[in-house]
């Protein structure tokens, strides 16, 4: 029975994450999907638990940079496997986002995965990548007619990056709507920025952008309705 083996496979694949093991890591993840279980919970209970895993191990000065990295490796090489079998509950989304990491930090994996979950639900997406420089990500931002700004940071140093970039954006475009995200920033850091929206994971970050492009949608309506 597959349902037998999905809780020994999540367990290895997230194993497979820890120990940096890139070379077993592709079979278990072809094992796992040849079974015909669900690509979604093996990325968030197998891939990224094991990367939470590997975040505690730093934090115990177990591991260091290098370990951080052939992790990081592994954790890529599975997902570009379950990413084609990945699947969320919104289909054909309309809207064009602008993605990227801010300037000083070089952590992708949970901006990657919030761009993926934006792309399966339809979303046209421009990704500007990692370390971006404020006025890279300003120019592109302000240079195209995009539905919604994302930010992400991973350090309690870079996140302020996202403060000036806020305030810059909204001084020169007010309606522009912005999200940022990122494990160090709260909702409260979202309200103080003035950011539109926040959300803690990949999951939940497709359930505000739907609310806050259908909230866009609105207003322009009404917009045209009274010209
Ligand atoms: C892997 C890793 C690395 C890898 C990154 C590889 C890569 N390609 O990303 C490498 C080795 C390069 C690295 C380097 C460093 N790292 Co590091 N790293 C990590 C680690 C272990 C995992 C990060 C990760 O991938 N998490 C998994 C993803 C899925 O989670 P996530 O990013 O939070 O994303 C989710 C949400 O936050 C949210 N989200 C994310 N972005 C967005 C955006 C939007 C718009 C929304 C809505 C949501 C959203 O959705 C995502 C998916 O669900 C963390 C520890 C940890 N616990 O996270 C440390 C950690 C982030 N690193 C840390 C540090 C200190 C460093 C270094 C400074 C170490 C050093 N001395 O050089 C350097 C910094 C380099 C730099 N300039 O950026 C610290 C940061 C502490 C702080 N100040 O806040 C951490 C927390 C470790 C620790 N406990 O000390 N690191």
């Amino acid at each position: 029975m597959p349902q037998d083996r999905e809780g020994p496979l999540l367990k290895a694949i997230k194993e497979a994450v820890i120990d940096f093991d890139t070379d077993n890591i592709a079979a278990l993840c072809s094992e796992y999907l040849s079974l015909g279980l669900d690509a979604n919970k093996a990325v968030f209970e197998g891939l990224i638990s094991g990367m939470l895993k590997v975040g505690r191990l730093y934090e115990e000065q177990v591991y260091f940079i290098p370990e951080m990295l052939m992790c990081a490796e592994t954790l890529y090489k599975g997902l570009e496997l379950f990413q084609p079998h990945m699947t969320t509950s919104i289909q054909n989304a309309n809207g064009k986002i602008l993605i990227g990491v801010v300037e000083g930090d070089v952590h992708d994996v949970g901006k990657n995965l919030v761009k993926m979950m934006f792309q399966i639900s339809g979303y046209e997406v421009d990704d500007l990548g990692r370390d971006v420089p404020m006025n890279v990500f300003l120019k592109t931002a302000l240079e195209k007619d995009y539905d919604l700004i994302c930010m992400s940071s991973m350090m309690s140093t870079t996140m302020y990056e996202m403060k000036g970039l806020i305030k810059k954006l909204k001084e020169n475009k007010p309606y522009l709507k912005v999200m940022i995200g990122g494990s160090p920033v709260t909702k409260l850091h979202a309200i103080k920025w003035q950011a539109d929206g926040y959300a803690p994971d990949a999951q939940k970050a497709l359930a505000v952008v739907q609310q806050l492009l259908n909230t866009v949608k609105l207003i322009e309506e009404q917009r045209k309705q009274r010209l």
